[in-house]
């Protein structure tokens, strides 16, 4: 016991044990308390003290070799992502002068960057920029549409004023042969639509959806609003997609949230991961999705259907407490559009750095994107999957593979030959008895940060805690823990999965939650519980029960300052009920092509 009292012993422990060749799995329950646990005195949570000598700047390690960020400087948000002529086009907000956020600067631009497998990025001149009193002080979030299958159009919100009036805009290609589209022309008639709308805060009105068609052969797009002081998706119709006129109604609002930020609206067919094109007939039987930006920094999904007679979506519920996130973690402002390449939906959303402003001054970049995704819905119609798509494969390399392990209570497995720094981590988690799970109280499902810090990788359950512990430091001062528990409710099994960071990194004054979501899961007919990370340095993307809850994360762990060390990766079970591994997968990944 005395071991658990202070951070000094964790060196000691792990050292020796470590020192004396264990074999692969070294189970002891205390050794694995003293691994996990946050610096206790008993029941409460105390963190770890700061070192004194975690330095302030951070490393150049911390730059992420493949998820996407341009060479240098700010971004925030995704916009207009398309594919058009064999080319990927991913546009972006973007700061040409410097790596902080240009919210006062009123210099934001659409950075641009094309590729031909969604892994590999060409960086471009920027596509629009803040140039006409239409969009002077700056060229907000948008979405592009390619109109009758060859005319692609940039719709987007235009800051008119340093009071952040904003009205919507349209571009176009130059030049449709150009085949990286590098020019954009911005329209005669720009702005296509304004504000004056009765009970309209025109300083909160913007990102247009991406157009789709309705059986009247017009063009529709949805504007986040806030109207009346609620959040507004207000809605617009055209035929030329150049002249729009306002529907007397939203096609939805809510009292949810004050302002619905980047919109995006489509439709999805329940078990079928065929992504289906807005711009045509949406088949019988499909649902639709609505995704909301609420409170500013929470990207919120409803399923629902979309009633054609009256032009407006309607949610399968109004609690909006029940409303799933698109992910847990740090993944805000995220936008989908339909790969008629390979005929899937893809989604992806910007990851802000969670260091401090002057340390993204010291970098010389801010913000990245997490990896693209596949996005569909699942057999019951009830909740969206997700899952990278699968040209991430081209960066895997060296292939390890373990079958059949065993965890029992306070068993930690080490993954070795992997470079743990920039790896894929695919592992199933079979139960071996579904007896043990504790039961669930439904409260948990409105605070899941707060039950992962209290129900944390240390604190025993009947089934799980079990999972990975990553990026972690020899004597684990430093790891990011990404675990699963499962509890019992009245119908069913529910899974909560945590990603806890709050020991990510000793370097004070980080942002360091541990996020969480729940899942319910049928554990009668389905006993494994997948867990898939992607790990690249200072970025932790996990996807839980086949994408089920996906939790992207930043962590800036010290120990990547230091040139010659490799973090560890652990599997680990910490709950009552052993649970077997039937399968773990990892790989290396290699550095691509996201900065040229
Ligand atoms: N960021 C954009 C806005 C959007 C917000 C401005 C969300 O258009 O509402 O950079 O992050």
């Amino acid at each position: 016991m005395l071991l658990l009292s202070t951070c000094s012993c964790f060196m000691s422990v792990f050292t020796a044990s470590w020192l004396g060749g264990l074999a692969c799995i070294f189970s002891t329950s205390l050794l694995f308390q003293i691994l996990v646990r946050p610096c206790s005195n008993g029941g409460g949570l105390f963190f770890c003290p700061q070192s004194p000598n975690a330095p302030s700047i951070l490393s150049s390690k911390d730059r992420t070799a493949y998820h996407f960020q341009p060479p240098k400087n700010w971004i925030n948000d995704p916009c207009g992502p398309m594919y058009y002529n064999g080319i990927y086009h991913e546009f972006y907000q973007y700061n040409p002068d410097g790596s902080f956020n240009p919210n006062t600067s009123y210099n934001i631009v659409w950075g641009h960057s094309v590729s031909t497998d969604l892994v590999n990025w060409i960086t471009l001149e920027p596509a629009i920029e803040p140039d006409t009193p239409n969009d002077i002080k700056g060229c907000w979030s948008g979405s592009a549409t390619i109109v009758s299958g060859d005319q692609p159009v940039i719709i987007y919100t235009g800051v008119i004023d340093i009071e952040k009036h904003q009205v919507q805009n349209i571009a176009l290609p130059k030049n449709r042969s150009d085949p990286y589209l590098r020019e954009w022309t911005k329209a005669g008639n720009n702005p296509v639509i304004q504000s004056g709308v009765p009970g309209l805060n025109s300083g909160q009105f913007r990102d247009p959806t991406t157009g789709w068609i309705g059986p009247d052969g017009l063009w529709r797009i949805a504007v986040g609003a806030q109207l009346n002081g609620y959040g507004a998706a207000l809605l617009y119709k055209s035929e030329d997609f150049l002249n729009w006129t306002r529907v007397d109604h939203p096609l939805y609002s809510s009292n949810a949230s004050i302002m619905f930020e980047c919109l995006d609206f489509f439709a999805v067919l329940p078990g079928s991961n065929n992504g289906l094109d807005m711009s045509s007939a949406i088949p019988n039987g499909a649902k639709h999705v609505l995704k909301m930006g609420m409170n500013f920094g929470e990207d919120v999904y409803v399923i629902g259907v979309y009633d054609l007679k009256r032009d407006a979506f309607v949610p399968d519920t109004d609690d909006s407490r029940l409303w799933p996130r698109i992910d847990y973690g740090n993944f805000y402002a995220s936008k989908t559009f339909f790969d008629s390449k390979h005929g899937r939906r893809i989604i992806w959303a910007w990851t802000t750095e969670t260091d401090s402003s002057s340390d993204d001054i010291a970098k010389g970049w801010a913000g990245i994107y997490s990896f693209p995704r596949t996005i569909w819905l699942d057999n019951d119609g009830k909740r969206l999957l997700q899952w990278p798509v699968e040209e991430i494969e081209s960066l895997r390399r060296n292939e390890i593979n373990h079958q059949e392990l065993e965890l029992k209570k306070g068993d930690l497995f080490e993954i070795k030959g992997i470079d743990t720094l920039q790896a894929d981590i695919e592992i199933d988690f079979e139960l071996t008895s579904i007896d043990d799970a504790d039961p669930f109280n439904p409260s948990w499902l409105f605070d899941t940060e707060k039950h992962c810090q209290e129900a944390d990788a240390s604190v025993h359950g009947g089934i799980g805690p079990f999972g990975l512990v990553i990026l972690a430091s020899d004597n684990m001062e430093e790891h990011t823990v990404v675990h699963f528990r499962v509890y019992k409710s009245q119908k069913n099994y529910m899974i909560l999965m945590c990603s806890d960071l709050r020991r990510s990194s000793l370097t004070p004054g980080l942002d360091t939650p541990a996020y969480g979501g729940f899942f319910e899961f049928d554990l009668e007919k389905e006993r494994k519980i997948s867990l898939r990370t992607l790990i690249d340095r200072s970025a932790v993307e996990s996807f839980g029960g086949g994408g089920r809850v996906c939790i992207m994360a930043r962590v800036y762990p010290v120990s990547l300052v230091d040139d010659d060390h490799q973090p560890h990766v652990y599997a680990f079970n910490n709950g009552s009920a052993t649970v077997r591994v039937p399968h773990l997968r990892a790989w290396s990944m290699r550095r691509a092509q996201v900065s040229a």
